[in-house]
């Protein structure tokens, strides 16, 4: 179903939440999955429509949620910090529920919306980043007593890399838009890497590198900063929160933030890793993770960050071939454009790793 097709029944989901009707309610946002709005009733909320075909368990989906934010609340009372800022807030539904299910089987759910804090698309001060860094490193330390085991696995091998490279071969292999013929040269790249590709794999497999509950979408966007002193307030976007490697929480950031050009960018030639943006992430992912990474975490972060890029790469490719059904685009021959943009950036952060490492070496002195 059309995306704006499925939002028809949005009445019926405010109807559901709220008495009367909200004096506003319209897109907002930058997402790629789910169909966010901005209401304002009695104060402002987001309501979103939960991508139902990626996350199909959607009860499961918003029990983890409940979890997570629950246990960060009480974390940051713990702590002294503003609880009532430290984690989203599920609105439940007059009936008491965590979800709404509309006529046409939409999934809506409604958070508070997070009050004196903004959310970000573009870096634009390395102190900044390192902020986020430090929001998503103390995220990832919040959740270390996590029950794992609580927690349901809303998307199967998410950041399964080589699953991802064989999904890739498969869309090339049944070729259903009759695109391949126009990405032989992406599909060279991503066969080049196909060793590579198993590197954190292997990590795991050997013992160096442990498993974790992590974010695992660690977009600049995924965190809201406070409007005034610029600090991490509150991460975001809990819908893929289950076990997972740091590496890949400190990767996906750099991955999206640490690019001198957007993710969408076509001018290859402003696509690169920006070595100071790298170096001040670290920094505060390190100090967000209180120094307990591992020596195996701290010696792949670097890799980390090589394998989201790659990654994200061959999901924008296969999602184009496949027809562009997965994320959301904004024109024609969008996923190729973030395909050609996500290699050009593995291309450039490769040239850079010998300098990746000696910053990591450098900050964990
Ligand atoms: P998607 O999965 O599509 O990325 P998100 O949950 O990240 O959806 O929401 C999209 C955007 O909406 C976020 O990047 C952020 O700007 C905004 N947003 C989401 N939740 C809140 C909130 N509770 N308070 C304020 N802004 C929010
Ligand atoms: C999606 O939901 P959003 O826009 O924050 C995607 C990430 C990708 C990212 C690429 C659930 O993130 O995995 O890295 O787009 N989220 C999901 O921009 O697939
Ligand atoms: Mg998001």
């Amino acid at each position: 179903m059309e995306r704006t097709e499925a939002c028809k029944k949005i009445g019926e989901a405010l109807a559901a939440y709220f008495e009367g009707t909200p004096s506003y309610c319209e897109p907002y946002g930058s997402g790629h999955i789910n169909d966010t709005f901005l209401v304002v009733a009695d104060r402002r909320y987001i309501l979103q429509r939960m991508n139902h075909s990626i996350f199909p368990e959607p009860e499961k989906l918003m029990e983890n949620i409940l979890g997570v934010t629950s246990f960060i609340r009480k974390k940051a009372e713990e702590e002294g910090k503003d609880a009532t800022r430290a984690s989203l807030v599920v609105v439940l539904t007059k009936d008491g529920k965590a979800f709404f299910k509309d006529s046409i089987g939409s999934y809506w759910r409604v958070y508070e919306f997070c009050e004196g804090t903004v959310s970000r698309d573009r870096v634009e001060t390395s102190e900044d980043f390192a902020l986020c860094g430090e929001g998503f490193g103390a995220f990832q330390q919040m959740l270390a007593e996590y029950p794992a085991e609580n927690l349901s696995e809303p998307i199967a091998d998410f950041h399964n890399t080589p699953k991802r490279y064989e999904n890739l071969m498969k869309a090339v292999a049944k070729d259903a838009c009759g695109r391949v013929a126009s990405v032989s040269e992406e599909i060279r790249f991503a066969v080049a890497h196909r060793e590579f590709c198993e590197t954190l794999e292997k990590a795991h497999k050997e013992g160096t590198l442990p498993l974790r509950v992590t974010h695992n979408d660690t977009k600049l966007n995924n965190i809201l900063f406070d409007e005034q002193t610029g600090a991490p307030v509150c991460v975001i976007d809990l819908d893929t929160v289950m076990p997972g490697f740091s590496v890949t929480d400190f990767g996906d950031s750099i991955r999206f933030g640490a690019n001198t050009a957007a993710e969408d960018e076509v001018d290859l030639s402003k696509v690169s890793l920006d070595l100071s943006l790298f170096e001040a992430y670290a920094e505060g992912f390190l100090k967000g993770c209180g120094g307990r990474l591992t020596e195996g975490e701290l010696a792949l972060l670097p890799e980390g960050a090589i394998m989201m890029t790659l990654e994200c790469g061959m999901r924008f490719l296969t999602d184009y071939l496949e027809g562009d059904t997965y994320f959301r685009i904004h024109r024609p021959g969008h996923n190729l454009d973030r395909c050609r943009n996500q290699f050009a950036l593995v291309a450039d952060m490769e040239r850079k790793l010998p300098e990746m490492k000696s910053i990591i070496n450098r900050l964990n002195k």
